[in-house]
């Protein structure tokens, strides 16, 4: 089993209800248990013209490898009504995963850490209240650096 992280986002069809349901849907997930979750916040789009996101993160303990796991979560956002027409568009549902053990994965299909981490205030500081006091990620930044790099400012804990 390894510890990982994912990031919930929704900005679309009742964005809390849509982290409820995957949260339960990543407590179910096979060889998998859900160790915790963050609160949820709010914050307005990157992309100007769309409703406000909630986000989240959860902390896993999965024996589920890189890609099923990517596989397993896409899924779910299937499940939950994503519709991939427009890249960066609205979603009811995005789960990114955020880091995989002390992994550094660069695929077409996932790069781990998640990129422009340092960016997101709704992914940094979520993701601090699930992980231990001067984490790090695999890449070897840490996480306090990074916070004290991105103003909170603009995302609502709810
Ligand atoms: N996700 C995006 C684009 N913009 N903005 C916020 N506030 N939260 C997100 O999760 C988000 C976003 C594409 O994944
Ligand atoms: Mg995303
Ligand atoms: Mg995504």
């Amino acid at each position: 089993m390894v510890r990982v992280h994912i990031g919930l986002g929704s900005n679309l069809d009742s964005p809390q209800r849509q982290l409820h349901e995957a949260l339960q849907a990543l407590a179910a997930l096979p060889d998998t248990t859900l160790a915790a979750v963050s609160s949820f916040y709010t914050s307005d789009s990157l992309l100007p013209g769309q409703p406000r996101y909630s986000n989240a993160v959860a902390a896993l303990d999965t024996g589920l490898a890189p890609l099923p796991l990517l596989d397993a979560l896409q899924a779910i956002e299937n499940e939950q009504g994503r519709e991939r027409a427009e890249r960066w568009g609205p979603r009811t549902l995005d789960l990114d995963i955020i880091t995989y053990a002390d992994r550094v994965i660069d695929e077409p299909r996932l790069q781990v850490p998640h990129y422009h981490l340092q960016a997101r205030a709704f992914v940094l500081y979520p993701l601090a209240e699930v992980v231990e006091e001067g984490f790090m990620l695999a890449d070897g930044r840490s996480l306090r650096e990074l916070l004290a790099a991105c103003p909170f400012a603009g995302l609502e804990r709810l």
